[in-house]
């Protein structure tokens, strides 16, 4: 036995220096020092870490919060999502996402507990990041309302989304309010998916008797109007119950409208985009007949570079709150995604979706940030800080803070290319083929651990955690 003493135990697992730390307030330059998964010391000339990557000065974020992505969930025969919790949070690890949020969704006829049991066997032991479960209430039964629901929501699952269309997921109206009740009575964040189904339905079947069943028809079928009248609804349910609500995937100007004029009147809705709003349009779904246009129908529809534009004034005024990806991923080729059962088949039947979870980071910092659309401090609050603000994950996640767990990314601002071989989800498209990008992430820390590092991904399957939701905070509060 040798009788010199231990070298001492560095004071972190892992120090980052020299980084150019932006949260959603400032952009200072720090060490951070890593312990145990967690950020434990911001300051300059921290001590030794076990391990030290050199930022250079580079940016430093706070990992990325998905708070919309859908990854395996069940879906009718013969459709079937293209990622799962192993490739979607791969995909996510690479694009800069430490954080995820998809949805635990009822069939109905199903009780939610079921849903959030059978969903948490498709997560467990293959997620590669931490990730909580959002509710998708399809069957609000006084068992739901008064039982499941109150029970679900203490054991943290705080938020949950209601449609207004898809006739397997559609509540109509007072069904929603009832819906609103529980989230007011127990606290919880309510999203809603506005589009009028029955506008949509009468629209669609017009335009089947005219022949119009080519994949660009989709956008004909659900005009801003539509979307307009259903966010209307859903604030004026809210207002009624006095309840905040969040809405999702805004596309244009007139759901934009509807959701200032309910800020203008106090009432407490905040609203969330994606990127297929900033840039695509309806184009993307065909200019000609061809079947090509299926890979870019979602729904709500991208629609005009004007639209685009109001998308972008009200991610930099602060109209939106969150910036998520809606990744939805069906691949083009195949029996499970845009062609079900291998065939062409008339837009109602297309399954609506886009991949958008490794992109997502990286399209809103090159066109937002370096293209000095929106301020480094706003892609912060926009990416990570309000999604875990507003779904009770905050200062756990979405902050570079003493005490906050160590996801974080390095930006490399240099230029790349979007090439679907370059991405690591397992859908076969991406719609943003070709799109030149002047940043991607350099690495990505999650809970201290690199799970990307610019050029391969090393997480280690199962090594994500599930994270209870906490109640969720940053409503704006009513006038009344
Ligand atoms: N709504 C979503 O939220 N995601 C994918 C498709 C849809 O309509
Ligand atoms: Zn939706
Ligand atoms: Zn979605």
């Amino acid at each position: 036995m040798s009788s010199e003493s231990p070298a001492p135990a560095a004071p972190f697992d892992l120090v980052v220096r020299r980084a150019r730390i932006a949260t959603a307030s400032d952009v200072f330059m720090a060490d951070i020092g890593i312990r145990g998964g967690r950020i434990a010391q911001l300051g300059h000339e921290l001590p030794s870490g076990a391990r030290e990557i050199d930022a250079a000065g580079r940016v430093v974020t706070p990992g990325g919060v998905d708070a919309h992505c859908h990854l395996d969930q069940p879906m009718a025969p013969p459709l079937r999502m293209a990622d799962d919790f192993d490739t979607g949070t791969r995909a996510a690890a690479c694009g800069g996402t430490t954080t995820v949020i998809p949805f635990a969704a009822q069939e109905k006829g199903q009780s939610l507990r079921e849903a959030v049991f059978d969903y948490h066997r498709r997560a467990e032991g293959r997620a590669h990041i931490d990730y909580a479960f959002h509710l998708i209430v399809s069957d609000p039964t006084p068992q739901v309302l008064n039982e499941e629901l109150p029970a679900l929501i203490a054991e943290g699952y705080t938020s949950f989304k209601i449609y207004m269309t898809y006739d397997d997921m559609k509540l109509d109206d007072g069904q929603i309010l009832d819906v609103l009740e529980i989230a007011r009575r127990h606290g919880a964040m309510a999203m809603v998916h506005a589009e009028n189904a029955d506008c949509i339905e009468w629209l669609t079947k017009r335009l089947e008797a005219a022949g119009r069943t080519a994949p660009r028809f989709h956008a004909h079928a659900r005009p801003m109007l539509v979307e307009r009248e259903a966010t209307h609804r859903a604030i004026s349910l809210s207002q009624l119950v006095d309840v905040p609500i969040l809405i999702v995937h805004v596309s244009g100007r007139e759901a934009v409208e509807q959701i200032r004029w309910a800020r203008g009147q106090g009432l407490r809705v905040l609203a969330e985009t994606c990127p297929q709003y900033l840039f695509l349009t309806a184009e993307d779904l065909g200019v000609d007949d061809s079947y090509q246009g299926a890979r870019c129908i979602c729904s709500p529809p991208p629609r005009d570079k004007a639209n685009q534009e109001v998308i972008w004034d009200g991610l930099n005024d602060g109209l939106f709150t969150v910036f998520s990806s809606d990744h939805a991923p069906f691949s083009y080729d195949g029996t499970e995604g845009k062609k079900p059962g291998g065939e062409e088949v008339p837009f109602r039947h297309i399954p609506n979706g886009l991949a958008g979870i490794e992109t997502r980071m990286a399209l809103l910092y090159s066109e937002g940030v370096l293209e000095g659309r929106i301020t480094l401090e706003k892609f912060v609050e926009l990416t990570a800080t309000n999604p875990a603000k507003v779904y009770g994950l905050h200062p756990r996640k979405g902050a570079i803070a003493i005490g906050s767990d160590a996801d974080l990314v390095i930006w490399d601002e240099r230029e790349c290319t979007v090439r679907n071989e370059r991405l690591h989800h397992a859908v076969d498209h991406t719609p943003y083929e070709g799109m030149r990008l002047k940043a991607w992430p350099g690495l990505t820390l999650s809970r201290g651990e690199v799970v990307w590092d610019g050029q391969a991904f090393l997480g280690r399957t199962g090594r994500g955690r599930f994270l209870e939701c906490g109640t969720p905070s940053l409503l704006p509060r009513s006038r009344a």
